[in-house]
């Protein structure tokens, strides 16, 4: 290949690589949107953090590979569909479908398939929920739709993926059996904890709702004006209709 035809790919797969990148930012915007409403009106936010990575060249080749596609740009950009990966991690299951259906609710977020390993775990145990979407990116002259791949879970799923992630890498995809079956026990551990946790906070929103019927009990609404209504008033007014 001569130096102009390797300056030229070069370029092509930089302009490649930068729409995936675009598309995070588009992703990112959108989330970092969602989570500060989330908080104005429920006062909670349901992300605990989030990250996001654009795939190394080395791992789509090796995917392309795996998958069996043609080694085109435009076969790769059709076939691939994590190039752009985000993660979102919440603290519980529920937050993990509310995320959902907010984005669910952004109609120029195509949401082409939902793979919901949390329903349906893997074998070896894996939980996640997986978004494969379509994120608009808005260039000066045209616009384009990129595949990127939403992954939400809850902290002790992400932990428990990482461990495993790790210990493939270690094992070289080869993890000995005792340990695969270890494992399978700490996820399903994992999704225990989840739904304990997730009792927890059916709990403290229940909490929430009563103190909040209550404040509102305590205050006294004429037109813009509030008179805050101590307890003991109502109390007394109370009794007071009994006798
Ligand atoms: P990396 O390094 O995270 O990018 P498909 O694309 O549908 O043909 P694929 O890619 O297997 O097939 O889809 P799937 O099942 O949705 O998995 C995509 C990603 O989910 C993986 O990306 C992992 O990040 C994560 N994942 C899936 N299964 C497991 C698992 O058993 N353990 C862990 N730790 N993570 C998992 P990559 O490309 O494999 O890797």
């Amino acid at each position: 290949m001569d130096l102009q035809h390797f300056e030229q790919l070069k370029r092509d797969l930089t302009r490649f690589m930068m729409m995936y990148k675009f598309a995070l930012e588009e992703l990112n915007t959108r989330i970092d949107i969602l989570k500060q409403e989330f908080q104005y009106i429920h006062e909670y936010n349901p992300i605990e953090h989030i990250t996001y990575r654009v795939k190394s060249p080395e791992s789509i080749m090796q995917k392309v590979i795996r998958k069996q596609v043609p080694f085109t740009l435009e076969s790769i950009r059709e076939n691939i569909r994590d190039i752009a990966g985000m993660r979102i991690i919440c603290s519980f299951v529920s937050d993990v479908y509310n995320i959902k259906e907010m984005l669910e609710k952004q109609s120029d977020l195509e949401i082409v398939e939902c793979k919901d390993y949390i329903q349906h775990p893997k074998p070896n145990g894996y939980r996640s929920l997986h978004l494969i979407v379509k994120v608009p990116v808005f260039m000066s002259d045209y616009r384009e739709k990129v595949w990127a791949e939403i992954q939400i879970r809850t902290i002790t799923m992400d932990f428990w993926a990482s461990i495993e992630h790790k210990l493939n890498y270690k094992y070289n995809y080869d993890i000995p059996q005792p340990l695969l079956d270890e494992l399978k026990q700490a996820a399903l551990a994992v999704a225990e904890l989840d739904a304990k946790m997730e009792k927890i906070n059916r709990d403290i929103n229940n909490y929430k709702a009563t103190r909040l019927a209550q404040a509102d009990m305590e205050e006294l609404h004429l037109n813009s004006e509030r008179f805050r209504l101590p307890l003991e008033f109502l109390r007394r007014l109370l009794d007071s209709q009994d006798n």
